[in-house]
């Protein structure tokens, strides 16, 4: 057939109804076109009126190069502008029948495909990973029954107990309106005004000022569904439930300094570190956990279960695990995917089920209606992102950015030119059917007394933490308090917690020249839930990042040694010089650098080693990048090794308090404070163990006082 016959055939096609795509695929010649598939001669230049003239008016590729582009932008989501996405599956360990009717809950063998989109929440869409906030935990899940959302946060609790305050706490948070100043960050007066004058945000400000506002990675971060929502299975038995992810590499955080300076040096540091994982085939993963309570136990606890400034502490009811997320791609298109995924917690499958949260209840309002506004129209379930798997088939028509070539002349229901299709489903054949709570009450503007309890686990988070994560929380205070104008809010933040520990609020009074209280005072919760302390987390060196400091002269054998021996374990390990190119050994052999100081901070990276090499390491005495790599590194607790003569690099940093081998020792390994050293050694065997421990460690704290004394 020529060309002329297979474009009738197409058109005739296309007047069917059917899709051209295999005619555009016959004629795709990948050439540069107009949008409507023109080829263009010329990009380069607009067409002018003589070579020095105006530019014509019928130069329709100009305007239509130049009207795309001035319309490129959306609006940014009101909160949880910056974000990052993946694909990946989920796949359930065994039947959950007894719980729930959700289909994708029920056969091991289903791999249901998921969209995650990580995400922080005050920031601009340009703002920095690594500020201190709250981290979005958004899924799609693209069950045979439509689409499911899990729109959970790295938090277990939230700000307010009702949506209605939502606009008033975001608007305290977000830069204040006059200046735009701060970007991403609660370190200002509008927002500590709100904070004391709400009792109910005493818990989550614990939270917000803890570690896990400032994670080392996505891929070490829990999630939580924050809500209580319902599990309903097929006999219609209903129980209260509340989700939760749990991170296979465990719940890890970066230190303030750190997140900070990483917010200058890469300010992408949390997006890089995904993208880079995936690629890497690091696939990330997190165990979906489920806190189940049976509705007989609703009033049983000393919180409301339905009040989602409270956690359900897992001593209490445990986190059943059922089943596993797989990340294992990344996106082709930000745009296209990323910013264009819609989010809803109303995106439900029978099975799943709301509650009476009225923070939940709020949400079920705000997220579809946000999306009208955002992604232009009620269309965007069309959007390729969010288009669900399972068919569409209803009456709903028209709008802005139609996709669906809707057939026929039936758009409404009851009718009969078609069969009174499409028909609604029964309960038996997957149609959702709301679980059927008995509701009865009055109007009212009101909350229940069982909601009024705004700092008992409040202390009980506090009597949770480590030493450490105790002193970080005080230094947040400092930080964030710090940058408050207003002295009388200053004081009533100290006031306000001392209702959570006297001695936590004489701390924050001590570093932002405010009184300590008269009576320190608490709650007289002596408990505590070691689920919250990432003390007590997974710890294990695998998918970390080492950075090997090294210049000419360095030993060939023991770096590879080393080298080898971080692979083995899953660790990555990145060569750091003051250039960039080859390095020679001793022995005349090279290996490439991979970055120089201006690239590379320790802050980018979980430990570092100094290899030996007398040349190699008295040309790194000579660099105060080294040195202050060293330095920086202690100061945050990273683990370091030094084998032979970088040893003598650490000697003559300022690290403090850990032993290091001497040239006395004989292959003899020190290890202090997560600082490994080795001298006199060939065999990098016992060294690269010990090393890799030490990183697995993530942080040691046990240097609490020697780090501080470290100018870095
Ligand atoms: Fe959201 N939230 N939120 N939120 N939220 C949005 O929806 C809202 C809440 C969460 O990656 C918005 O599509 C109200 C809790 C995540 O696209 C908006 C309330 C939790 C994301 C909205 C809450 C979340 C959002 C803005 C009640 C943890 C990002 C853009 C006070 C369980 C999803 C959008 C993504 C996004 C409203 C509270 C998590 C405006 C009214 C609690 C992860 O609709």
């Amino acid at each position: 057939m020529d060309t002329d016959h297979q474009q009738e055939a197409a058109i005739e096609e296309h007047s069917k109804g059917k899709q051209l795509e295999h005619f555009r695929a016959e004629h795709d010649g990948e050439k540069l076109t107009t949008n409507q598939g023109l080829r263009v001669s010329s990009t380069d230049d607009s067409l002018k009126a003589g070579n020095r003239g105006p530019t014509l008016m019928e130069d329709f590729h100009f305007r239509e190069k130049l009207t795309h582009f001035d319309h490129e932008r959306i609006p940014e989501r009101v909160v949880h502008a910056r974000g990052f996405g993946a694909h990946g599956y989920f796949q359930v360990y065994e039947p959950l029948t007894e719980f729930t009717k959700a289909k994708f809950l029920q056969d091991p063998a289903v791999k249901t495909p998921v969209f995650v989109r990580f995400s922080t929440v005050v920031g601009s869409r340009g703002s920095a990973d690594t500020v201190r906030d709250v981290r979005g935990f958004a899924t799609k899940f693209f069950t045979a029954e439509g689409n499911y959302d899990l729109v959970a946060n790295n938090i277990p609790v939230f700000f307010i107990q009702d949506a209605i305050k939502f606009p008033d706490m975001v608007h305290s948070i977000k830069p204040e309106p006059h200046n735009e100043i701060p970007q991403a960050s609660a370190a200002h007066d509008t927002f500590w005004d709100f904070v004391v004058s709400l009792p109910e945000i005493t818990h989550m400000i614990m939270w917000l000022l803890s570690d896990r506002a400032i994670p080392r990675s996505f891929r070490m971060m829990e999630g939580f569904g924050v809500n209580t929502f319902r599990f309903v299975n097929a006999r219609g038995k209903a129980r209260f439930v509340k989700l939760h992810w749990k991170p296979m590499l465990g719940v890890h955080s970066l230190v303030w300094d750190e997140a900070q300076k990483l917010a200058g040096k890469d300010p992408d540091y949390h997006r890089r570190d995904l993208w880079d994982a995936i690629n890497k085939g690091d696939y990330p993963e997190y165990e979906l956990g489920v806190q189940i309570l049976d509705e007989a136990d609703e009033f049983k606890f000393d919180f409301d279960i339905l009040d989602p400034t409270k956690f359900w502490p897992e001593e209490l009811i445990p986190v059943k695990r059922i089943g596993k997320m797989t990340l294992n791609r990344n996106v082709d298109n930000f745009f296209a995917e990323t910013e264009q995924v819609a989010f809803h917690p109303g995106h439900v499958v029978p099975g799943i089920d709301f509650t009476n949260d009225p923070l939940l209840q709020g949400r079920l309002f705000s997220y579809l209606d946000t999306q009208l506004i955002r992604l232009g129209g009620p269309n965007f379930h069309e959007i390729p992102i969010n288009r669900p798997l399972a068919p569409v088939h209803n009456n709903q028509r028209d709008g802005y950015h139609r996709m669906t070539i809707d057939r026929g002349r039936v758009s409404y229901f009851p009718n009969s030119l078609q069969g009174n299709t499409p028909q609604p489903a029964s309960d038996a054949e997957g149609g959702y059917v709301h679980y059927a709570e008995k509701v009865d009450g009055q109007k009212i503007r009101q909350r229940s007394d069982s909601f009024n309890d705004h700092y008992r686990q409040a202390t009980l988070f506090w009597n949770s933490m480590s030493v450490a994560e105790k002193q970080h929380i005080i230094d947040a205070f400092h930080f964030e308090v710090g940058g408050v104008m207003d002295k009388q809010i200053k004081q009533r933040v100290v006031d306000m917690f001392n209702n959570v520990d006297g001695q936590l609020a004489v701390q924050i009074a001590g570093g932002i020249g405010a009184t300590p209280p008269a009576n320190p005072g608490g709650t007289g919760v002596t408990a505590t839930s070691p689920a919250v302390s990432q003390e007590n987390t997974i710890k294990e060196a695998r998918t970390r990042k080492v950075a090997i400091l090294m210049e000419n002269g360095f030993n060939f054998p023991e770096v590879t040694q080393v080298m080898e021996a971080l692979k083995g374990t899953g660790v990555h390990a990145e060569i750091i010089s003051k250039n960039q190119g080859l390095l020679t050994s001793v022995d005349g052999r090279q290996l490439e650098v991979n970055k120089n100081y201006f690239s590379a901070g320790s802050i980018m990276y979980d430990a570092v080693y100094v290899t030996g090499g007398r040349q190699c390491v008295d040309t790194l005495l000579t660099h105060g990048d080294a040195l202050h790599f060293v330095n920086e590194a202690f100061k945050h607790a990273k683990a370091i090794g030094a084998t032979n003569e970088g040893v003598d690099l650490l000697a003559a940093s300022q690290i403090r308090g850990a032993a290091l081998a001497t040239t006395e020792t004989f292959a003899e390994l020190v290890n202090e404070m997560g600082v490994v050293t080795i001298r006199n050694a060939a065999d990098m065997g016992y060294f690269s163990q010990k090393f890799i421990e030490a990183i697995a460690q993530h942080r040691h704290w046990i240097r609490q006082n020697q780090k501080d004394m470290v100018p870095a």
